[in-house]
This record gives C-alpha cells, sequence and structure tokens, in this order.
C-alpha cells in the first residue's frame, strides 16, 4: 500500500521544513525502499535467508522473522538507544495482515515500546484505488478496524496514491453515508449476505469507527496534513508548545482514538512523542 514510499515522501518532507523524521525498517522482507534508513531489521534476520535455511514459504518466513525480532528485542532496544528525547521515527511494518489481525506479534512490538516509555501510533495505509470499488474499500475499512482493536493504539487512516486516482470521486466516497456505499453495491452481491454487508456497513457508519485522510505525495499541503494529524494523536512536540487542535482543521473523529469513538470526549489521549508507527 506503499508503506517504504511513504517513510520516504514523509522524511524528505520534514527534511525540506527543518525537522527530523527517523525511519527504521522492520519489514523482513523488504527489498528495496528509499528512504534513509537509521536500523534495518534484516540486518537480525532477513525473510530471503529463513525460507532458504527452514524451507518456508514467504508468509510462514515472514512470520518467523517477526517472532524471531519479539525473541531479540533487546537488538531493537540497542538500535533505540541512539534516538533522543523528542525525536520522531517511523517504523516501516510488513504489511501482512495476519500481523494484526490474528497473531499476536505486532502486539507484543508495542507493549515492548511502550513499556520502555516510548509514545506510539499506528498509521493505516489504503490504496486510493481500493476506494473507488465498494466492495474493496469495505474490506479496507474492516482491516483497519481489525488493527485499531489489536493494536489498541492512537490510530491515523490514510488514504495514499492520490497522484494516481480521481480525488473527487474518493472525495464523494468518503463523505458519502456508508449506507449509499452498501446500495451500490447490491446489483453484483449475493442476495443471501446483502443483510450482512448492510449490517457491516452499518456498523462502520453509525459509529464512524474509521475515518480517512488523503495524501498525495506530489501535494505538500496534503503531506502537512498527514503529519499534523499524526502529531496531533501523538501530542508530538506538546512539551515544546501546547497544542490544541483547530477546530475548522481538525475534527476529533478523524482521529481513530481507541475507547473515544462516540463518546463525545474532547479528543485527548495519551499520544506520543517519539514514535509513529507506519503499518
Ligand atoms: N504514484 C504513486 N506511486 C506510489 C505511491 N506510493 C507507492 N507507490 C508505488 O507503489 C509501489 C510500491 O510502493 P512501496 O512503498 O514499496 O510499497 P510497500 O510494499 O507497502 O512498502 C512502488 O512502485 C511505488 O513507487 C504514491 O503515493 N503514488
Ligand atoms: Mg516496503
Amino acid at each position: 500500500m506503499g508503506k517504504s514510499s511513504y517513510c520516504k515522501v514523509m522524511q524528505e518532507h520534514a527534511d525540506a521544513s527543518h525537522r527530523s523524521i527517523f525511519v527504521g525498517n522492520l519489514d523482513p522482507a523488504a527489498e528495496y525502499f528509499e528512504y534513509r534508513a537509521s536500523f534495518d531489521v534484516r540486518d537480525l534476520v532477513k525473510a530471503d535467508d529463513v525460507m532458504e535455511e527452514h524451507g518456508l514459504g514467504p508468509n510462514g518466513a515472514l512470520i518467523y522473522c517477526m517472532e524471531h525480532l519479539i525473541r531479540n528485542l533487546e537488538w531493537l532496544y540497542d538500535q533505540l538507544d541512539a534516538f533522543g528525547e523528542d525525536d520522531y521515527l517511523i517504523l516501516d511494518c510488513p504489511g501482512q495482515v495476519e500481523l494484526y489481525s490474528h497473531l499476536p506479534v505486532m502486539k507484543r512490538l508495542v507493549n515492548a515500546l511502550q513499556m520502555s516509555g516510548y509514545r506510539v501510533a499506528s498509521v493505516y495505509l489504503l490504496d486510493a484505488l481500493f476506494v473507488l470499488e465498494p466492495a474493496k474499500f469495505i474490506s479496507g475499512c474492516m482491516l483497519s478496524l481489525s488493527c485499531m482493536l489489536q493494536l489498541e493504539l492512537p490510530h491515523v487512516n490514510v488514504i495514499t496514491k492520490c497522484d494516481m486516482a480521481d480525488k473527487a470521486a474518493i472525495e464523494r466516497i468518503l463523505d458519502a453515508e456508508g449506507a449509499w456505499m452498501i446500495n451500490s453495491m447490491d446489483h453484483v452481491s449475493n442476495p443471501k449476505l446483502r443483510s450482512l454487508t448492510h449490517a457491516i456497513g452499518g456498523v462502520i457508519d453509525d459509529y464512524m469507527l474509521v475515518s480517512f485522510t488523503m495524501m498525495d505525495i506530489n501535494d505538500e499541503d496534503s503531506i502537512n496534513d498527514v503529519l499534523g494529524k499524526i502529531d496531533y494523536v501523538l501530542q508530538y512536540g506538546e512539551e515544546l508548545e501546547p497544542k490544541e487542535p483547530k477546530e475548522e482543521e481538525y475534527d476529533e473523529d478523524e482521529y481513530n482514538l481507541p475507547g473515544q469513538r462516540g463518546q463525545g470526549d474532547d479528543g485527548d489521549n495519551d499520544g506520543t512523542e517519539r514514535y509513529a508507527w507506519d503499518d
């Protein structure tokens, strides 16, 4: 979904705006990325090596690698020691959904970071082309929800690759009632499953559980907007300069703060100081 590109774009944006963003690669199967990596999990374990040594397929090897990382957290702590109090780090994570949905690996990693005093947020990326197809969009929303429930972190959803898609069409879908989207699927979906699909759409819609920010890598304002939203959920820099969301710019429903859905809360949260989590 453009995870490594997201890291690169954020790092370049920070370079150009007198801010530092560090990136660490946590994807043992990464083949290629263009950001300056402060550390790389492939120095500890590589998916290719594991496939060869243990005769595993790509998914099995990836899970093996992540479990190896969890068993060797000292390695990660050694890398993290290099950073200072206010440093901002994006972790470029593997995208395989089972790591977030039904395996405890990423949750354990998050717990370890939090127990060491790091503030963590998750950033979920969804490809713009998925938004334009209702069935894929709903499935993307469900996956995001699954990550939110599993990781229990302040969470920001971003639509990537907006430079390649019809932005007006995406905006229309994001503004539309979920019911409209579900109805637009009726002519293609199996009638037996229609009521289930309606119920899922209704849950997403009624509780405004998932909301997205569009990001276009060629539009600095949209990159700034995404960064600002993540800063807000992390309360990044709050010690340096108190930061309140401006009503006209920030809508608290957009932040998907765990445990605060539909409670009319004012959006306060543990936030983060050092670490943004890219999934
Ligand atoms: N045009 C465009 N291409 C993108 C964008 N993000 C990623 N890509 C392309 O999509 C492919 C996969 O991106 P990558 O960041 O490596 O995905 P990852 O596997 O999730 O880390 C690469 O060829 C990127 O150049 C984007 O925002 N716009
Ligand atoms: Mg990648």
